[in-house]
This record gives C-alpha cells, sequence and structure tokens, in this order.
C-alpha cells in the first residue's frame, strides 16, 4: 500500500475537523488564535492518524471516529506548547514557526494548552440534543476510550514522564530511568491511540492485547527514532531545533547507546510492533507500513 497517501487522507479528516471546531468565535481572541496557531502549525497528526487506523484494523471506518481521533492530537499540540515554555525546554521553534509563547508571551501559551487538554475531554464526552455521539459507539466504549487517554496523557503517562525527563537533565543515562521516561512521556500517549480505536471498535480482548503490544513497540521506537533525528537530522525538514537535546544535556538513546544500536533498537522495536499484529488480517496493512515508515521518517 502507498502510505504517505494514506497519511496524507488521513491527516487532511483530522485538520478538516479541527478547522471547522475552532471556526466559531471565541472570547478573548487572543486565546483562540493562540491555540488555533499551534494546532495548525502542520504536526504529522501520527496519534489521531494511528487510532483510526486501528479502528480500522478491527472493521470500522475511519471517518466514523474523527471527532475523538482528533481529541488526541489537542492533548498532544498541548504538551508540545507546555513542553516549549521557558520552565520546560525554553524553546523557539516548533513546527518549523516560533513557539506559542514567543508569540501569544507565557501566560496566553500556559492557557491555550489548558484550554487543549480539558477541550480534548469536552470532545470525547460529547453527546448530541438526543444523548448520542457522532457515531453511536456505546456509551462504555467512550467511557474507556476517556479513560484510556487520560491514562496516557496524565501521571502515569507523559506527565510522568516528562517529570522524570526534568529530573534526568544533567544526570549522567542510565537504562532504566531512560526507559522510563521515554515509555511514559511519549509511548503512553502513543499505546492510548492505537487502543483507542480497538476500544471504539469493541475488539476483543485478543485483538486489544495485540494492539497494546504494537502500541507499546512503535511508541518506543517513535522515541528512539526522535532522539537520533535530534543528532543527524535538519532543523529545517524537522521544524525544530537539531542538537538540542546535547545542549540541554538530556538523557537519550544515542548518548546511553551511540546511533548504531540506537538504530538497531528501533528496528528490534519494529519487528516486535509487526509481530504483535499477526492475528489481524488485511485490514491492520495500513498500521504495518506506519510501523515500518516510522523507521524512516525524516521529521
Ligand atoms: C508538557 C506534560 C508535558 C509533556 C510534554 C510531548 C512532550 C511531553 C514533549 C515534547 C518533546 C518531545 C521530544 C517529546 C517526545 C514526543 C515527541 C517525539 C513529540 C513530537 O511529536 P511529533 O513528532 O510532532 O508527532 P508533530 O509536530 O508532528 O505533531
Amino acid at each position: 500500500m502507498d502510505i504517505k497517501t494514506y497519511l496524507k487522507e488521513k491527516r487532511e479528516l483530522i485538520d478538516d475537523f479541527l478547522e471547522k471546531y475552532f471556526d466559531s468565535p471565541l472570547k478573548p481572541d487572543v486565546l483562540k488564535n493562540s491555540i488555533v496557531y499551534s494546532l495548525s502549525a502542520g504536526g504529522k497528526r501520527i496519534r489521531p492518524v494511528l487510532c483510526l487506523a486501528a479502528y480500522e484494523a478491527c472493521g470500522g471506518k475511519s471517518d466514523e471516529i474523527v471527532p475523538y481521533a482528533a481529541a488526541l492530537e489537542l492533548i498532544h499540540t498541548y504538551s508540545l506548547i507546555h513542553d516549549d515554555l521557558p520552565a520546560m525546554d525554553d524553546d523557539d521553534l516548533r513546527r518549523g514557526k516560533p513557539t506559542n509563547h514567543k508569540v501569544f508571551g507565557e501566560g496566553m501559551a500556559i492557557l491555550a494548552g489548558d484550554a487543549l487538554l480539558t477541550e480534548a475531554f469536552y470532545l470525547l464526552s460529547r453527546e448530541d440534543s438526543h444523548g448520542e455521539n457522532p457515531a453511536r459507539i456505546p456509551h462504555s466504549a467512550v467511557l474507556k476510550a476517556v479513560y484510556e487517554v487520560a491514562g496516557g496523557s496524565g501521571r502515569y503517562g507523559m506527565v510522568g514522564g516528562q517529570a522524570q525527563d526534568l529530573l534526568s537533565e544533567d544526570e549522567e543515562p542510565e537504562a532504566e530511568t531512560l526507559s522510563f521516561i521515554h515509555r511514559c512521556k511519549t509511548a503512553a500517549l502513543i499505546t492510548a491511540s492505537v487502543r483507542m480505536g480497538g476500544i471504539l471498535a469493541c475488539c476483543n480482548e485478543d485483538a486489544l492485547s495485540g494492539l497494546t503490544r504494537y502500541g507499546e513497540n512503535i511508541g518506543l521506537a517513535f522515541q528512539i527514532i526522535d532522539d537520533i533525528l535530534d543528532v543527524e537530522g535538519d532543523t529545517g525538514t524537522l521544524g525544530k531545533t537539531v542538537g538540542s537535546d546535547e545542549k540541554k544535556k538530556k538523557m537519550t538513546y544515542p548518548k546511553l547507546y551511540g546511533i548504531e544500536r540506537s538504530r538497531d533498537k528501533a528496528r528490534e522495536l519494529i519487528n516486535g510492533a509487526l509481530e504483535a499484529l499477526r492475528i489481524f488480517g488485511e485490514g491492520a496493512e495500513p498500521l504495518r507500513a506506519i510501523a515500518r515508515y516510522l523507521l524512516e521518517r525524516k521529521n
């Protein structure tokens, strides 16, 4: 299959939804502008796309769950805005543009992040006037999806990993801590995104456990590749400043294992992800292609 076309089509589904969703007026204007500035800056939308692909692997039609998948991008974008703040990574460039706080100031950037995080749960739990959600997904599945996303993004997931990441700056790299940081900071939300697709499709336990292993493997591989790109990548292509991990004395895979062993580790994890999908048929082809594509990504 042509994975680039698939990724583009699904990314456009998410982009169109987000553009319309945030189109209505909001007071004060500057809050809306700050939110839309970061959301529309052109991310890969990989977390929503993974959710859609997992839903398809379980027999669903991806356009049924676009609002749920888009909620993942709201959480991801909030985390990038907060991560770039002076109190955290103090970055000037994100998605090829000046970071949110550089344009709107720190206070508004914090609030835009807060609003995005909250809006994600507003969107996930939204019902129409008949008490139905957009795709008529059973309420029990929606509740499980909310639980999943909260778990992946909160203190057991992304926030926990970010806290350890902050604490570990300037520390000597050490395998267990590094693995904790990467699994929580990056892999937890990616795993939750994949699992959410299965949960919304009401998949069985075997399928959910395959999706979980797939998510954990590609999630960790994603971060290892991110670490490698920070050493070998190009600022123009990445849309963020390369070499920032070294500058901030971050704990990374290349620092602990070197580039070649890090690349081997990423390959092993992608093989593990493909193995986890063994019980799925043709419908999981996009998930397989995404896993392979992650190894080659340049941004
Ligand atoms: C502030 C709670 C809190 C968490 C921040 C996401 C994050 C955690 C930090 C950003 C820095 C970083 C390298 C995080 C690891 C996850 C990652 C690789 C983020 C970049 O995600 P992409 O590549 O970005 O999907 P785009 O721009 O394509 O959406």
